[in-house]
């Protein structure tokens, strides 16, 4: 005896007409209970609709783009037996906490983890012909970080099956998403040698396990667990640390000038003015002068993607860890635009707050530990860019101005770069221009 069964759209919240991006079976194929038919993703995360048993596939009633709501059925299953299956807990698409999949660098953010979705929840009897899949997570508050490769829980399943990293596949689909497709073609690159796997577990390292000390032995202890932020990126942090040979190139610049012009703008207009929007201004600046800089390596490693645009992300000190908001168009907004948006993302990030969206497509990062101290530091290379400046303390020195010496405010900068990308001189001269920039204040596009 067949049933059909009605595969509807289970609860997903506060949620409505959310956009269907991918089908993952077609009219004829054969699924098995659990399996996903299909992806619907919203402005803020991603999820899968699973088979409630298993079957042939009679209908589809959606297409890729079509929006859907809660109760909407979406696919006809004809059922071969119509035995009470156990629902199948939906398949909830945060990408981060998906083990095999490495985490984000250090731009991101770890997520809130999706709750499980309850198993068994709105059970319906086999003989009415229509079930419903349990609620589904769509949780507003959760964000995605900056880095995480960009697909559906059946691609990255698939991606596992085939030991592919995601993180060097670029995504063909809507907005970069990686589909099927570009995972096949980025495993075939690799078997044909058009493509070298990137730097991962094959790094070659040899090296004796950490050692395992019970620290009580000793003294008394506590211990904490790691926020997820920092298991997220923790693990990022270590792949561009290990993965990119990195340089970093420091300099001083003198923003004497630039001190008195940024109180004086900042009193004028009433509002709190760093030095870091001057920095953002002279990191447009010195990417428009040196485009090689803004830039990311592609998958094969053979070309370099040059950005024509200047989205600069800001590294930001949350009570969880460090999160990376991207501000957009810097090129085309003044310190004081900056100055608000910085504030308004460095709230929200701190918040937890941040869009996915808004931790994605950065350029170029800054790091800045100037309200803090610190003299210089070596920031670690926010993948797939290829540079990353570090801003300390700046601090009142002595200046020889070749008669005497002179008290200047001069300000540390740091700047870390790919060295596969960018050789020593330009790194220098880069550094250099930001210098330039900061101390001409005559010339500054602000
Ligand atoms: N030298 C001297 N003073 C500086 C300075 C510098 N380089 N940079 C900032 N300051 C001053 C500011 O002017 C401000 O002074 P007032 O209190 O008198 O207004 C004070 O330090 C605090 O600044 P801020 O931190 O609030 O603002 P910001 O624009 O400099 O930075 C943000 C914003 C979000 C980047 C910062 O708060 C932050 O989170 N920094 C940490 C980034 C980080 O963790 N990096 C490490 C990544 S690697 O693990």
């Amino acid at each position: 005896m067949t049933t059909q069964i009605e595969i509807k759209v289970p609860d997903i919240g506060d949620f409505s007409d959310i956009p269907v991006i991918e089908l993952l079976v077609a009219v004829g194929d054969t699924v098995e209970a659990e399996q996903s038919l299909l992806t619907l993703e919203s402005d803020k995360a991603m999820m899968e609709v699973p088979a409630i048993a298993a079957g042939v596939i009679t209908e589809l009633r959606v297409d890729v783009g079509d929006t859907v709501s809660e109760d909407q059925v979406v696919a006809v299953i004809e059922a071969a037996e119509v035995a009470e299956v156990e629902a199948p807990a939906a398949q909830s698409a945060q990408p981060p906490v998906e083990a095999a999949q490495p985490p984000p660098p250090p731009a991101a953010v770890a997520p809130t983890a999706p709750q499980p979705a309850a198993r068994g929840a709105k059970p319906t009897p086999p003989s009415t012909g229509s079930r419903q899949s349990p609620p589904v997570p769509m949780d507003g508050n959760t964000t995605l970080p900056a880095n995480i490769p960009y697909a559906s829980p059946a691609v990255r399943r698939f991606a596992r099956e085939l030991g592919a990293d995601l993180i060097q596949v670029a995504g063909s689909g809507r907005g970069g998403r990686i589909i099927r497709e570009d995972v096949t073609g980025f495993v075939k690159s690799i078997m044909t040698g058009a493509a070298r796997p990137a730097a991962g577990g094959g790094l070659g390292f040899d090296l004796p396990p950490q050692p395992k000390v019970n620290f009580a032995r000793y003294g008394e202890i506590e211990v904490q667990p790691i926020s997820k932020i920092q298991k997220v990126s923790g693990a990022y942090l270590h792949r561009n640390w290990v993965s990119i040979p990195h340089v970093t190139q420091n300099d001083l610049a003198d923003i004497t000038d630039m001190e008195v012009l940024r109180k004086a703008r900042a009193k004028e207009q009433g509002v709190k003015l760093t030095p870091l929007v001057f920095l953002i201004k002279a990191s447009v600046a010195a990417l428009k002068e040196f485009p090689t800089f803004n830039a990311s390596l592609d998958a094969t490693r053979e070309h370099l993607v040059l950005k024509k645009f200047f989205h600069i992300g800001i590294a930001v000190d949350t009570p969880d860890g460090l999160v990376v908001p991207v501000i957009r168009d810097c090129d085309q907004k003044d310190i004081f635009q900056l100055a608000a948006e910085l504030g308004e993302m460095s709230a929200r990030a701190r918040a937890g707050k941040l869009k996915p969206i808004e931790m994605q497509g950065g350029c170029f990062s800054i790091s800045s530990l100037g309200g803090i101290g610190g003299t210089s530091f070596t920031p670690i290379i926010n993948a797939p860019e290829v540079a990353i400046l570090g801003v300390s303390r700046s601090s009142m020195q002595p200046k020889w101005d070749g008669e005497a010496f002179q008290p200047r405010m001069m300000l540390p900068l740091c700047l870390s770069y790919d060295h596969r990308v960018i050789d020593g001189a330009n790194g220098a001269r880069f550094t250099r221009y930001l210098a330039n920039y900061l101390e001409d204040i005559g010339n500054m596009d602000l």
